[in-house]
């Protein structure tokens, strides 16, 4: 067998779904196996560092905090396109936006993309969906139901509510009692997938009634956006809508604190709530038997880089909170910190493999079951990543590559339609064509340099430097890196530069 042929079987074989013993429970009354349950949480425009167990020193999440601490916490988790229905279609579906098709919001999962809703509903489970859903032209109800892609017990949201609905109730509490409604009705005798789209704390900030007091005697610490940094921002978000988003939301001191205090109350509320379900979990003796994954749609600008919404491929409108919890896998490391790139697109197939189904061949991303079981190094994971923007949203089409250390933007200059964004993407599809993480890093490295003058012919590049930031531990990515290859190597002072 030709070494290429070994090592492509060797990674496909390290690609099939582990065996079923590994994880399903028992049943203790029949001896049988019981298949897991889904709880896939997700939030709108939550940054990765609004958790306190990630850092944050103001905002107290205790609900999240405590997945965190009984699961797996991803601290390098991104979006591979940043805007709302885009976004989700890839978690549901574990592909790129170039390969699901659904480019825009508003825009339902085309025909022949298959959701993970559907792939567990066509092997017996009751599937539910509460919240927000956004991949349907609906923009509250209904929802047309060619457009709920696999969901049994519909109680979503086209894409927005008020956030205080007629009776006065918030939104957030609607959510929460729909789905513990959904987990006291559902059939006992089937397994389950429930998705929470929650609304929080995407735009307009109207936090619950309830939190408005809180951080009323905190300052926030500003953030790099003084008035100058505007002028840094990149040339097509200088526009009026870009200009007005950004005066409206940061524009100076007093409109950043509130902006930024009603995010937060808005984030306490979604995290209150999200203790409620997980106690109820608990309450039906679910929690053993059940894989929740928290994760949000995408991040947000709050004055960095002169920006005050998404989109752009910078850190601060890519980066999420990742949380996944399944105690027959993640027991072993709970409490575990994965400074690993995960991706949207690997939710679908961990959701796969832990339940024990295959992982449809077209899906692009990675199972993250193997991050979850322990804490040694994954020495193969991907080393690279591709972003995609293509959203006729008032920002131009973008393109990014993302690497551990380094990030390659395209701006594209003119408006077109999706096929225009195609050289970063056709480069490095190429080099993912095979799972092989050897033979991809070997074609990466051959193009990086093509890329690097792809990416030169744009109208607006940059290759900018990773920040490297602290973790919960108080040491930065780089640090930890080190320290971790000076375990490894069980010899201390091995401190190449990683400059
Ligand atoms: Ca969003």
């Amino acid at each position: 067998m030709k070494r290429r042929d070994f090592l492509k079987q060797a990674a496909i074989a390290a690609a099939t779904p582990l065996a079923l013993t590994q994880c399903s429970l028992l049943s203790p009354m029949s001896g049988e196996k019981v298949s897991p349950n889904v709880l896939l949480i997700i939030t709108d425009d939550q940054r990765w560092d609004t958790l306190s167990c990630a850092g944050n020193s103001i905002l107290k999440t205790p609900s999240l905090d405590r997945l965190a601490a009984e699961g797996v916490r991803f601290e390098n988790a991104f979006v591979t396109t940043s805007t709302c229905a885009p976004s989700r279609a890839s978690i549901l579906t574990g592909k790129y936006v170039h390969s699901h098709g659904a480019w825009s919001i508003g825009w339902p999962i085309p025909e022949g993309q298959r959701s993970v809703y559907e792939i567990l509903q066509e092997n017996g489970y009751h599937t539910g969906h509460v919240g927000k859903w956004h991949m349907t032209r609906a923009r509250r109800t209904p929802v047309p139901e060619a457009d709920r892609r696999g969901i049994d017990d519909w109680r979503g949201v086209g894409a927005f509510l008020p956030y205080i609905h007629e009776d006065g109730q918030h939104h957030t509490e609607w959510e929460m009692e729909q789905a513990l409604e959904f987990l006291g009705q559902r059939p006992k005798d089937r397994p389950f997938i429930l998705g929470i789209g929650f609304q929080a704390p995407h735009d307009p900030l109207v936090p619950n009634p309830k939190h408005e007091k809180l951080f009323e005697d905190v300052v926030i610490p500003p953030r790099p956006y003084a008035k100058e940094s505007r002028e840094r921002a990149p040339e097509p978000a200088k526009t009026a809508g870009g200009l007005k988003s950004w005066e409206y939301k940061v524009g100076d001191p007093e409109k950043y604190q509130n902006t930024m205090k009603n995010y937060y109350r808005l984030i306490v509320g979604m995290d209150e709530a999200v203790g409620r379900i997980l106690d109820t979990l608990d309450e039906q003796g679910l929690s053993e038997n059940t894989l929740v994954i928290f994760i949000s749609d995408n991040g947000l600008f709050m004055g960095e880089h002169g920006l005050a919404g998404k989109h752009y491929p910078y850190e601060e409108s890519i980066r999420v909170p990742l949380i996944v919890r399944y105690p027959p896998l993640t027991k072993a490391a709970a409490g575990n910190v994965r400074d690993e790139m995960a991706l949207t697109i690997d939710v679908a197939p961990t959701i796969l493999e832990t339940i024990g189904l295959s992982i449809p061949e077209d899906m692009e991303g990675l199972s993250l079951c193997a991050l979850m079981q322990s804490n040694a190094a994954h020495k193969t994971w991907r080393r690279s990543w591709l972003y995609e923007y293509a959203c006729p949203s008032g920002s131009p089409p973008m393109e990014a590559v993302r690497t551990e250390r380094w990030k390659y933007i395209a701006i594209i200059p003119s408006r077109g339609p999706p096929s225009s964004c195609s050289i970063l993407r056709a480069i490095h599809t190429r080099s993912m064509t095979y799972r092989d993480p050897w033979i991809m890093r070997a074609r990466w490295s051959r193009c990086e340099p093509s890329i690097r003058n792809c990416a030169r012919r744009r109208i607006t590049v940059s290759g900018a430097r990773i920040p490297t930031t602290p973790t919960n531990r108080g040491e930065t990515n780089c640090q930890r890196r080190k320290r971790k290859r000076r375990r490894s190597l069980n010899m201390g002072g091995n401190e190449r530069s990683n400059a």
